[in-house]
């Protein structure tokens, strides 16, 4: 389906004057308005190609339905998002649930739809139906080196569909683990690790960046070879500068202090960038801003304040994914609330005094620091938000097209009641 501008126009025309009163209150307070217009509308969040489907659990996956059938329909339900909210105009895509057969139509259906393809993602977390070797007991790490070549073939695989589409980074992500005490050498580990991720590494076109997610455990439950941030780091130092630290946040243990983790490896220039979600216990890959947005606001505040010190490109300079599915929302409702999240909590970064952050800093005056932090945090930025959208042609409030259009309705007449898209 296809959204049309008379559609969008219709509906902004009856939120105008509601929205306008709001904006107005809220951008006379603002010095800078235009630059923090600007860069919103610059700003583009990644979505994967697995969200766009229901999301499961281990105990099982209620499928929705009118879901995506194929990578051309998964581009085309980016494209309704994108067109909503003008602020998803990239893809991330996983192999091998998604491979663009013909790239070069691939790639030019996602151009119609102005969507770019963000970083493409290898998997030898699962077996796939034709493949030789197990990953049952690891990946780059396995003991045996054949499995180690087969997931290294894979991932330098997976850098070729890329460089047909345009991609400029490789994402890995390992299970490799152990699940027992002894079960596992810890050194012996890493070291096959490190070996096979520098074979990787010199597969990588040269404008291309490696990017090494870390997680704190499962499916693994004992131990995770690249199990934090200085385990990531180790690797991405060892390997050289295309490398760098990807952070999800839900990869870490309860109550880290995601931020602190943030500034230092922007500090030195090793932060790949994001995959957003959010989580309560443990990787529950909820909603973005869904259970912390305060959490969410500190770590832009990192961001923003680490990226302008280093004079990098909010857009650019560092990749921007969602990395969340959820198993009882329509996953296009979910990614338009998820990148809603995301926009509003760059949005309240962008409002923080940094100069006078950075005097109460000195005055070890945590009093001012707090009420400088919260006053941006309690800034109701949502009508900046939504007059970024307008200005590139989206819509006032998304998820309220999205359902007086009933779009759902509409993919489900399309694409029928029973469909299941790829992913977890
Ligand atoms: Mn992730």
């Amino acid at each position: 389906m296809n959204i049309e501008k008379f559609q969008i126009a219709e509906f902004n025309n009856a939120r105008q004057s509601d929205h306008q009163r709001s904006f107005e209150y809220t951008a006379e307070k603002i010095p800078n308005l235009n630059d923090i217009l600007q860069k919103l509308q610059d700003f583009q969040v990644a979505i994967p190609s697995w969200a766009l489907g229901t999301g499961g659990t281990r105990f099982g996956r209620f499928s929705g339905s009118g879901e995506p059938r194929n990578l051309e329909e998964k581009i085309a339900d980016i494209g309704l998002l994108h067109a909503l909210n003008k602020s998803s105009g990239a893809i991330s895509l996983h192999i091998p649930w998604d491979i663009p057969e013909n790239a070069a139509a691939i790639k030019a259906l996602a151009a119609q739809h102005d969507i770019r393809f963000d970083a493409v993602n290898s998997n030898t977390f699962q077996d796939q139906p034709d493949q030789a070797l197990s990953y049952k007991f690891g990946s780059l790490h396995h003991t045996d080196k054949a499995v180690r070549k087969q997931a290294i073939e894979h991932n330098i695989e997976v850098i070729r569909y890329g460089m047909e589409l345009g991609s400029e980074s490789l994402t890995v992500w390992l299970s490799d683990g152990s699940c027992f005490p002894g079960q596992l050498n810890f050194r012996g580990a890493f070291k096959r690790t490190l070996e096979s991720l520098q074979e990787i590494y010199a597969a990588l076109p040269d404008a291309w960046k490696l990017y090494i997610e870390y997680k704190a455990y499962e499916p693994n439950f004992y131990s995770t070879t690249i199990g934090d941030w200085g385990q990531s780091l180790l690797f991405a130092s060892k390997l050289g500068p295309k490398a760098y630290t990807l952070v999800d946040l839900g990869h870490h243990l309860p109550n880290a202090n995601i931020e602190q983790i943030v500034a230092l490896l922007l500090m030195e220039g090793k932060l790949a960038g994001f995959h957003f979600n959010d989580s309560k216990y443990g990787d529950d890959d909820l909603t973005v801003g869904s259970i912390n947005p305060y959490q969410l606001f500190l770590i832009f505040n990192e961001l923003v304040e680490g990226m302008d010190a280093r004079g990098m490109n909010h857009a650019n300079d560092l990749g921007w994914m969602i990395d969340a599915s959820h198993n009882v929302k329509d996953p296009l409702e979910d990614l338009l609330q998820s990148v809603e999240a995301i926009m509003i909590a760059y949005a309240q970064a962008l409002l923080v005094d940094t100069k006078a952050l950075q005097q109460a800093q000195l005055n070890n005056d945590a009093v001012a620091a707090q009420e400088i932090l919260q006053h941006a945090f309690r800034t109701d930025v949502r009508p900046l938000v939504a007059q970024a959208r307008l200005l590139s042609g989206g819509v006032a409030d998304p998820v309220a097209f999205y359902r007086q259009f009933k779009v759902r309705e509409q993919l489900i007449k399309e694409r029928g009641l029973k469909t299941v898209a790829t992913g977890l």
